[in-house]
């Protein structure tokens, strides 16, 4: 039988086939045969499987993945961390307000190179803005891919996203609070994802959205919803393993600090007061270097791969 993976939680994954829904396991072949995180179900995969009772499935295979959204794992060299395979559509989320910001729309460009989806840009919280030409002007100095200005709160907004989004499977990406889950409540229709305006700065430190998920809609579409991305400068962060640090650098006086020399710098105070420790600081230093590291050595195999592709024509 052959389902479809519509949500990851541990070690258990939330299968839909027909129009049933089950939780299922992978089978003990399947673990000997994979052992990198990447090799395991993901949500959007095509999963073959059997039932070993009447609620409990069992994963042997996962079929070709079409496509497959991927961001480089800090915490671990050499891993790639999955977002959602199977898509048609990425979208990147911004805001149109304090959380615009053209190296951070740069960097999510960055992990969106493949052709075997197509990339939008939606340009949220319209309402929020009195100055949407001057963020498009921006977006089009960088990009040829197309771009939606729109508000969750706008009914003809939303229907335009909707027929854009027909019969297709979607991601949606972005910084934390962007609205994410709120555009895909919206076009479902239904408050199905938990939505907050609270944020990092916030006592709690957590992201709405924790899971990735795939829901459907009557007019076709599939839709992911993901928990946010943090980036700092040019660099993506595990944000599991660093919140603390991620959480201080938001108290920064600038935006892009690099946390040495700027007034106003909330991690050098942690430091000093030593609230944070030095060593665990300096593995999070060592971790950016990496991802450093990563990214280019990424672009330069994409580069060496066009290269190769063009040559072949
Ligand atoms: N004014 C306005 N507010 C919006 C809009 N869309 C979302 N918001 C608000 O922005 C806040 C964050 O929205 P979420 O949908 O939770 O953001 P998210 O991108 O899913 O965030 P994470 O799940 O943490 O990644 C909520 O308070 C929403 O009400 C919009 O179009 N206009
Ligand atoms: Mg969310
Ligand atoms: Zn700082």
């Amino acid at each position: 039988m052959i389902g479809q993976v519509i949500a990851v939680y541990r070690e258990r994954y939330l299968v839909e086939y027909e129009t049933n829904r089950v939780f299922m396991e992978v089978s003990g072949r399947f673990q000997y045969i994979n052992y990198q995180k990447s090799d395991y179900p993901q949500v959007g995969d095509y999963v073959l499987f059997h039932m070993a009772s009447e609620d409990l499935g069992i994963i042997e295979q996962i079929q070709e993945r079409k496509s497959i959204l991927s961001r480089m794992d800090v915490g671990n060299i050499m891993e790639q961390q999955i977002l959602a395979v199977n898509i048609d559509v990425v979208l990147i989320c911004m805001s149109l307000n304090e959380d615009f910001n053209i190296r951070k729309l740069r960097n999510f460009l960055s992990i969106t190179y493949s052709d075997d989806y197509e990339v939008i840009i939606l340009l949220t919280k319209r309402d929020l803005c009195s100055d949407e030409q001057y963020y498009i002007h921006e977006v089009t100095q960088i990009t040829d891919h197309k771009w939606i200005a729109l508000s969750a709160y706008k009914e003809e907004d939303i229907e335009l996203l909707a027929n854009v989004l027909e019969k297709r499977t979607a991601v949606f990406i972005g910084s934390s609070g962007v609205g994410k889950s709120t555009l895909i409540n919206a076009l479902i229709g239904e408050e199905h994802f938990e939505t907050k305006a609270i944020r990092m700065k916030d006592a709690q430190g957590r992201h709405t959205t924790v899971n990735r998920e795939l829901i459907r809609l009557s007019n076709g579409s599939s839709l992911i919803d993901t928990p946010g991305i943090r980036i700092v400068s040019s660099y993506f962060v595990d944000e599991e393993n660093f919140e603390d640090i991620l959480l201080l650098s938001e108290g920064c006086m600038f935006n892009d600090c690099s946390h040495k020399v700027e007034p106003g710098c909330m991690v050098k105070k942690a430091l000093a007061d030593g609230t944070l420790d030095y060593e665990r600081y300096q593995q999070y230093k060592k971790a950016l270097r990496l991802n450093q590291f990563n990214q280019k050595r990424e672009q330069e195999r994409i580069r060496l791969l066009e290269k190769r592709t063009r040559k072949g024509r």
